[in-house]
């Protein structure tokens, strides 16, 4: 069975100017996530590269910040039966064109910087992310 998961999502800006968010969200809710929190936000720079810390020095990551800062996202939280890994298949590949046929990234990604959605990849990261980008919820 598994256990109930938490798992930060994003909508970023290229699923945003696309007009593809709702499309997205469907895909997680009838997959059996809830959403518990939800919000659209025009990312600062700070906050950027908090977040993507990991990718810091890497020949992408300018090119990332640049990205993920340059129109409004939706940042989510979603709960469900192991949403973490679930949350990630449903994603697909960084890379749109090798992510399975079916996958958000695959329908609705451009290239590996415009890929669309974000997700946690362990619940040690979920943690870390639901507080830097819901600092307004307690303890959830
Ligand atoms: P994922 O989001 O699939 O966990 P990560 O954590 O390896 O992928 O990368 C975070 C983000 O950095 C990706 N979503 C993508 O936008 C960008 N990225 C990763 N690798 C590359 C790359 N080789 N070229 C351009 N952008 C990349």
């Amino acid at each position: 069975m598994g256990h109930i998961e938490k798992s930060l999502i994003l909508i970023k800006p290229d699923a945003v100017e696309r007009h593809v968010t709702g499309k997205i969200i469907d895909i997680y809710e009838s997959n059996g996530l809830r959403l518990i929190a939800l919000k659209m936000i025009k990312v600062d720079e700070e906050l950027a590269k908090t977040h993507y810390a990991e990718h810091s020095g890497k020949i992408f990551f300018d090119e990332l910040i640049r990205y993920i800062t340059r129109s409004p996202l939706i940042a989510a939280i979603v709960e469900g039966q192991n949403a973490i890994e679930k949350v990630r298949k449903l994603n697909g590949n960084t890379n749109p064109e090798m992510a399975e046929y079916g996958t958000i990234r695959k329908k609705f990604g451009v290239n590996k910087t415009e890929n669309s959605v974000h997700s946690s990849d362990c619940g040690e990261n979920a943690e870390k992310e639901i507080s830097l980008w819901f600092p307004e919820i307690e303890q959830i």
